[in-house]
């Protein structure tokens, strides 16, 4: 195993996960006040509606690249300097950006949806003002930027200590036949990767959003929807998938701690991993599947690819921690529990993904509940779950009887992947007969499983309450 140091940045990283871990709460009681509605359990104005669900859609994808970015810090610390300065710089930015969304939905009435998709936010129907648009907007850029300057300062001494991204990416191991133990540590492979991706999907985003502000300024400057369209799914889509790959480090970095032998970076790994800085943006024209006028090579290379991404990492990640687990004496905490289920709703997710991915089924199925339904397992059961693992981590307590799991953090925990599950499982069951998504208003025959979604949200909310107390009760007792 590589030199493991100190951890030199425990107390910007513990700070940013309870930012986390307080906004994942708070949207998801924002996601249950809308299920509720959808249920008829609760009234809400539908204008109301769709500020609660641009909030959501916008809070969560934030949160969980701010989580993944913590986790990233963390562990790519171990291995080279990182400037604290730099993330201060992105966590203010990020703050910033946070700030001004807040302001442009709850003051400003924005609800043009997260994926402020061009022309949308320009023609809200008097519903918004042009500056409520604008504002969104501008938070993202500062989001963006914060971004930026955080994959700058992780990819710049990556690069200056592994000697450049292709060694970085293991490729003289993946390629050149070098014996894997030169290779870097599987946090730094995965660190390399996102940094390129996800440095290219923002800069994609940062272009799309300057040319929508600019059209809200001076409605004469015409943008091209379908190209506007293209560029903003490909940001979207590489920004929340980078949440994840970034996420997944606290797998390689905390499991060994339980299992006593330590994440390798294999060749297989390296391919795996080099295959997803190529397929994660490749792939994101699934989301145009119903686009008639797209190119149809771009639709099929989006189905093909959608069949190659993400598998082989999750193959070799999921298979990884299945070889790891077998046979070595696993201690089961809080921390593990969650990260091993993490990788199991991570792998479960993709199934419905890859049912959406295809052409055929995608024309019936796209704008129903089918695509929450599979977004929601990966996002609740891979990323947050991974999140919340890392949380528990972070505050682990050291005495003998802080060791194993309490009762209330096992009951916690089933809980969360009980309700976490059945929730996401209703979103199919709808999506499977044909209920829309993104309605704020439902018909009669659809609301008994917006009902019973609405009970598993509740247990979910629950026991994020009692992951996210416990670590903040624990984080003021903890010294630093
Ligand atoms: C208790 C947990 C949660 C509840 C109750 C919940 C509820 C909802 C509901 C009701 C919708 C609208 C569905 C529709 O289109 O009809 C939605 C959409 C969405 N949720 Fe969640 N959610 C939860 C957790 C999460 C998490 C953890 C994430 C991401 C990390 C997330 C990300 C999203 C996104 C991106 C959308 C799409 C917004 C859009 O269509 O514009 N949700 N959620
Ligand atoms: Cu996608």
């Amino acid at each position: 195993m590589a030199d493991v140091k100190a951890e030199p940045h425990t107390g910007a990283v513990k700070f940013s996960m309870l930012i986390a871990g307080a906004v994942f709460a708070l949207m998801m009681v924002i996601g249950l006040v809308m299920r509720a509605a959808q249920g008829n359990l609760i009234e809400l104005e539908a204008p109301f509606f769709y500020q609660l669900l641009s909030v959501h859609g916008a809070g969560m994808v934030g949160t969980a690249g701010l989580s993944g970015a913590a986790v990233m810090w963390y562990f790519v610390g171990r291995y080279v300097p990182l400037s604290a300065r730099m993330y201060w710089a992105f966590i203010a930015l990020f703050l910033l950006g946070v700030v001004f969304i807040l302001t442009a939905i709850f003051i400003g009435r924005y609800g043009g949806g997260w994926t402020f998709l061009f022309p949308l936010p320009a023609i809200s129907g008097e519903a918004w003002e042009p500056w409520a648009a604008a504002l969104f907007m501008l938070g993202y850029v500062s989001i963006g930027v914060g971004f930026l300057l955080y994959h700058l300062a992780v990819g710049y001494p990556i690069m200056k200590h592994y000697g450049g991204f292709a060694r970085a990416l293991g490729w003289h191991v993946g390629f050149g036949g070098a014996d894997p133990a030169d290779a870097p540590p599987p946090a730094i492979v995965a660190a390399a990767a996102v940094t390129i991706f996800n440095t290219i999907g923002i800069i994609v985003g940062a272009a799309v959003l300057v040319a929508s502000l600019v059209h809200l300024l001076v409605p004469g400057f015409a943008v091209d929807a379908l190209l506007a369209k293209n560029m903003i799914f490909f940001f979207g889509h590489v920004f929340i998938n980078a949440s994840i790959y970034m996420a997944v480090i606290a797998v390689y970095e905390i499991v060994p701690e339980y299992t006593g032998r330590p994440w390798k970076t294999s060749r297989v790994f390296v391919l795996a991993w080099t295959a997803i800085l190529l397929f994660v943006m490749a792939v994101y024209p699934h989301h145009l599947l119903q686009d008639v006028v797209m190119p149809p090579w771009a639709l099929v290379l989006g189905q093909v690819v959608s069949y190659l991404s993400g598998i082989p990492l999750l193959a070799v990640t999921a298979f990884s921690l299945c070889v790891y687990l077998h046979g070595s004496k696993m201690r089961w905490d809080l921390a593990s529990s969650l990260l091993v289920l993490a990788v199991a709703g991570w792998s479960v997710g993709t199934v419905p993904a890859i049912i959406d991915g295809m052409i055929s089924v995608n024309k019936i199925m796209h704008n129903t509940q089918w695509v929450p339904g599979h977004f929601h397992i990966y996002l609740l059961l891979g990323v947050v779950a991974m999140s919340f693992g890392f949380m528990a981590w972070l505050v682990r307590g050291t005495k003998a009887s802080e060791s194993g799991m309490s009762g209330l953090d096992r009951m916690a925990f089933g809980a969360y992947a009980l309700g976490a599950a059945g929730f996401a499982l209703m979103f199919l069951i709808s999506g499977a007969m044909s209920v829309p998504r993104r309605w704020a208003v439902h018909l009669p025959e659809w609301v008994l499983q917006d009902r019973i979604a609405t009970a598993f949200a509740v247990l979910v909310v629950v026991s994020t309450l009692v992951f996210v107390i416990k670590y903040a009760v624990r984080l003021g007792r903890a010294p630093g």
